[in-house]
């Protein structure tokens, strides 16, 4: 038997799936001894807590608890569901999670921000009420991705609180739903669909898995409401691909996020074994030189990097807050995003697909640092391998996806200690993120991809990648309060990019200041509105004489929370176009006008 699928579980006329979120039962295990205590049988002395959410902000006691803690809930079976498979999907599970039903393992999983899907029906009491008990344990530690810098060489900033090597708080939990699905036994298990452009025709190539080893026959249809396009594909040995050619397709695009409705289902039409349904956009991405093409068209990206931060909630999903901040990306007249620093919720990326934005999907490294041993090198290497495949496994059907991203900001030595970047830290960065671009070109030949750098990055590493990705501050961490010799830096930042990487298209996909909302300095100074608005303007005029910049992302969407630290007032990063509650700052009103006026021309 395969393992459960990763597809997401979208219900048809064959399957069904329902969510168990809610109030939960929940105990922490500062001890680590529930295991060994027998606590998947049935949690005592719980409290109750909300899924999906984080832990952290909800009670006093776990706000900044990075152990382990166990969940606990109730469900019952559907009578229908008899005779079918049936899953327990998550989400996602910072980091480490265990899985019991009714007392058995039924399995675990390792890695923060992706799904893994359990095959209930082992452990499942189709007539009783079955309980089921997640551990989740999210401890800070040096060789996971993302990782712990070793403490004993920190120097100046002791009093970063929680210790991260990276700038955001490492929110801890069940932060995404988790969902029951009934499958049947012969299901569709995995789809890629593909799309490529002859003229006017768009030909979708729909590759199919089925579980089993599965012989037979699939009918396959692409509808755009009106026009339903079908053909039947021959499934031997679990494998079948078939090509759709759309005549005068409507391509998803910013401007037409336009979105055809894929059917595929197993066996006899009048009583099929299986019905996957869901929707596809029909476009190409491709770098040619310098530019990225967009169904042919070149395309420059405006928008952000995005955290799924929120008060209370934590990294949690809200789907209220994800509908909010599309909303002020189209206000704004962003068409992009970068799911920075981590794979964000799957919602998200539907809804993506929806809204037209185009997306830089990123993984969960940030800030890896290459001078630790080799054992923790080689941890890194299996998780984040492990991790880029499941993210192209269950992103790689949505239109929104242009680009992965390999990692945010790899260093040559950990972040902020006084120690020298070993010899060979460049060396190990650039056969370390070899085998991170071969694993993604081999899971994704139809998608470029690339490595975001700090500013004057490895161009060993970066250059790897078919688009550059370069983050900046001049104005902010360096040259602070000094535009003119910010500026001035910047034209020389992005000509030695050029230079170092030619021919290639670059986006800029951080620069910004703080500013605390508010705040108001004339002239302008440093953690002032205008002075984010002042510096964001000199970005924009800089990037704009460059044909090859294809892409400005300034840092961040909206303020967010970060580790207690010395640099961060409020215990939050204030680079937010917006504040963490989603009101606009006076960057935001200047974006507003640049960006929707070049969309308008
Ligand atoms: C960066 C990081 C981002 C930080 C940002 C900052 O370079 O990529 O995660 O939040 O700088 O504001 O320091």
């Amino acid at each position: 038997r395969e393992p459960a699928p990763i597809l997401y579980p979208h219900s048809s006329r064959t399957r069904q799936t329902r969510d168990l979120s809610g109030l939960w039962r929940f105990r922490l295990d500062p001890d680590g001894r529930g295991e060994k205590d027998g606590w998947f049988r049935g949690l005592d002395d719980t409290r109750t807590i909300a899924v999906p959410c984080s832990w952290n902000d909800l009670f006093d006691d776990t706000a900044d608890y990075f152990g382990t803690a166990w969940y606990e809930t109730s469900f019952r079976m559907d009578p229908g569901w008899r005779g079918k498979r049936i899953y327990l999907r998550f989400g996602s599970a910072s980091y480490r999670a265990k899985v019991w039903l009714n007392g058995r393992l039924l399995g675990e999983h390792v890695g923060g921000h992706l799904p893994f899907a359990l095959d209930a029906v082992p452990a499942l009491r189709p007539d009783d009420e079955n309980r089921l008990v997640v551990m989740v344990e999210n401890e800070l530690r040096a060789d996971r991705v993302p990782a712990l810098p070793d403490r004993s060489r920190y120097r100046f900033y002791e009093s970063d609180f929680p210790g991260t090597a990276y700038d955001f708080f490492p929110y801890s939990g069940l932060d995404r739903p988790v969902l029951l699905c009934a499958v049947p036994e012969t299901q569709v298990y995995d789809l890629t669909v593909t799309t490529r452009r002859n003229g006017g025709t768009a030909i979708a190539q729909i590759e199919i898995g089925v579980n089993d080893g599965w012989n037979g026959r699939a009918a396959v249809s692409l509808s755009d409401g009106k026009r339903r396009i079908a053909a039947t594909a021959a499934i031997r040995n679990g494998r079948g691909t078939v090509n759709l050619q759309v005549s005068d397709a409507r391509l998803w695009q910013p401007s037409d996020p336009f979105l055809h409705t894929l059917s595929v289902a197993l066996g006899e039409a009048s009583a099929p074994a299986d019905v996957y349904e869901m929707p596809i956009g029909l476009r190409t991405i491709a770098v040619d030189g310098e530019r990225l093409l967009l169904n042919g068209e070149p395309v420059h990206l405006t928008g952000f990097g995005r955290h799924e931060d929120f008060f209370l909630h934590g990294r949690g999903l809200d789907l209220a807050v994800l509908v909010r901040d599309f909303e002020l990306l189209r206000w704004i007249g962003a068409n992009s995003f970068r799911t920075s620093h981590y794979p964000c919720a799957e919602e998200a990326m539907m809804l993506a697909d929806r809204y037209g934005f185009l997306v830089i999907a990123e993984s969960s490294a940030v800030s890896l640092a290459f001078s630790d041993s080799d054992d923790v090198l080689a941890a890194q290497h299996r998780q984040l391998a492990a991790d880029l495949k499941a993210r192209i496994q269950r992103d790689k059907n949505y239109a929104s996806v242009v680009l992965w991203s390999i990692g945010n900001e790899a260093l040559t030595k950990p972040f902020r200690t006084l120690d020298r970047a070993p010899a060979d830290a460049v060396a190990k960065g650039t056969a370390f993120f070899a085998d991170m671009f071969a694993i993604v070109r081999a899971a994704d030949p139809s998608r470029p991809a690339t490595l975001v750098s700090l500013q004057h990055g490895p161009a060993e590493w970066v250059g790897q990648g078919d688009v550059i990705c370069a983050n900046s501050y001049d104005g902010w961490y360096e040259y602070g309060g000094r535009l003119e010799e910010a500026e001035a830096a910047l034209v020389k930042e992005l000509e030695q990019l050029h230079t170092d990487h030619p021919g290639k298209p670059v986006i800029i996909t951080e620069f910004g200041a703080d500013a605390v909302a508010g705040n108001h300095a004339d002239p302008p100074r440093m953690w002032s509105e205008e002075y984010q608005a002042d510096m964001i303007a000199m970005y924009l005029k800089v990037l704009g004489r460059y044909s090859y910049i294809i892409g400005e992302h300034p840092w961040a969407f909206a303020d967010f929370k970060t580790p207690q630290a010395v640099t961060r007032a409020k215990s939050m990063n204030l680079k937010g176009v917006f504040t963490r509650d989603r009101t606009p700052k006076l960057a935001a009103h200047l974006l507003r006008s640049k960006w929707r006026s070049d969309a308008d021309a």
